[in-house]
């Protein structure tokens, strides 16, 4: 029998770890490979945490090797091959961007810092919390021996969802819908480009052929989506940020098909003209592990405005983090 792979996860008393937790453990994310659940929570969650073990315990899944939950990052992230940081601090009313950076950066920073000491030297660490991006550097920020190119912050989401929204407009599948890239910050500034998405081996963006259809309607419904899900649950996503969050550490872990790849914040190497060392989503390709930025892509005048206005914003968030000493 294979040994187990260690999974963390931050959170795991929360809204999408309700679905992200039973879907690791039924095999979504690594097929019949044992896994090792590690639950990261906050001391008052601890007891919700113990009734969604109960849960877990009575699924029977099996494959599922084992479950430990704490509150104590650097136990919990102990040898970790996989750590999910779903936790944070959701913006509450009246709170200022600045005390939304500095509640999540006190977050970030420990848990980088945990990770560097007691984390696998495979550890692949992938953040949902938002602001997702910035959140990112700054756990890698924290995590010097650690390299770079082990974060990354979840924009598949966004993808899946720019997807669903081209394929319904063309009637097609979802299957048939190729190289979608969610360009910039998980955030509304973000930009889901269609000029190098492809259905049947052909631009999307000419397919449709309609500017006003892409800018007034497409852009605004990926872009606002959460919005839209909480105007009508009274909750953010869940089941669907569950979802995204397993897909992308699955490729992640297990390789993107031929002639497509994913998209995923990593850190830029200058590609695009993104800053270098800024986490911003890109289109990639992912081979035993490791990810590689898709080169020579076409960007159009429109795509080059859309990619600047959110890196734009990603220089801000660093900037502000760097200003309150988080990285
Ligand atoms: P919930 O508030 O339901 O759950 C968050 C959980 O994190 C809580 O149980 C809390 O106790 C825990 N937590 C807080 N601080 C922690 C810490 N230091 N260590 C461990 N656990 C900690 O939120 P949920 O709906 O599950 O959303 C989680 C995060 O995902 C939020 O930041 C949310 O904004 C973000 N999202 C990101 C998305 C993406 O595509 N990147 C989409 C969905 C979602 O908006």
């Amino acid at each position: 029998s294979k040994t187990p792979v260690k999974v963390a996860v931050t959170g795991a008393a929360g809204q999408i770890c309700y679905s992200l937790l039973f879907r690791i453990a039924s095999g979504a994310l690594l097929g019949d490979t044992p896994v090792e659940l590690r639950l990261l929570e906050i001391t008052p969650a601890l007891k919700a945490l113990e009734g969604v073990v109960m849960e877990l315990d009575d699924c029977a899944f099996p494959n599922l090797a084992k479950i430990e939950i704490g509150d104590d990052p650097k136990k919990v992230f102990d040898g970790v091959n996989m750590a999910m940081l779903v936790g944070a601090m959701p913006r509450k009313a009246g709170m200022e961007r600045g005390d939304l950076l500095s509640a999540n950066g006190a977050i970030f920073t420990a848990q980088g810092k945990a990770l560097n000491d007691v984390a696998a030297d495979d550890v692949k660490v992938l953040v949902t919390g938002n602001p997702a991006n910035t959140n990112a550097l700054i756990a890698l920020s924290n995590a010097p021996d650690i390299p770079k190119e082990q974060f990354a912050a979840l924009t598949r989401l966004d993808q899946d969802r720019a997807k669903a929204q081209a394929a319904q407009k063309l009637g097609i599948s979802v299957n048939d819908v190729k190289k979608m890239t969610i360009w910039g910050n998980h955030s509304a500034t973000q930009y889901p480009d269609l000029f190098n998405a492809e259905a049947n081996g052909k631009s999307i963006a000419e397919q449709i052929n309609d500017q006003a259809w892409i800018e007034d309607y497409f852009i605004p419904t990926v872009a606002k989506r959460g919005a839209a899900i909480i105007d009508a649950t009274g909750l953010s996503s869940r089941a669907s940020a569950a979802n995204a969050t397993v897909s992308c550490m699955h490729d992640w872990a297990l390789g993107t098909p031929e002639n497509d790849w994913v998209s995923m914040a990593v850190v830029s190497d200058g590609s695009y003209g993104v800053e270098e060392g800024l986490v911003s989503s890109f289109p990639v390709t992912i081979k035993d592990g490791k990810w590689e930025i898709v080169q020579g892509l076409d960007i159009n005048e429109f795509s080059r405005g859309k990619i600047d206005a959110s890196v734009a914003e990603l220089v801000d968030e660093k900037k502000a983090v760097t200003e309150l000493g988080l990285i």
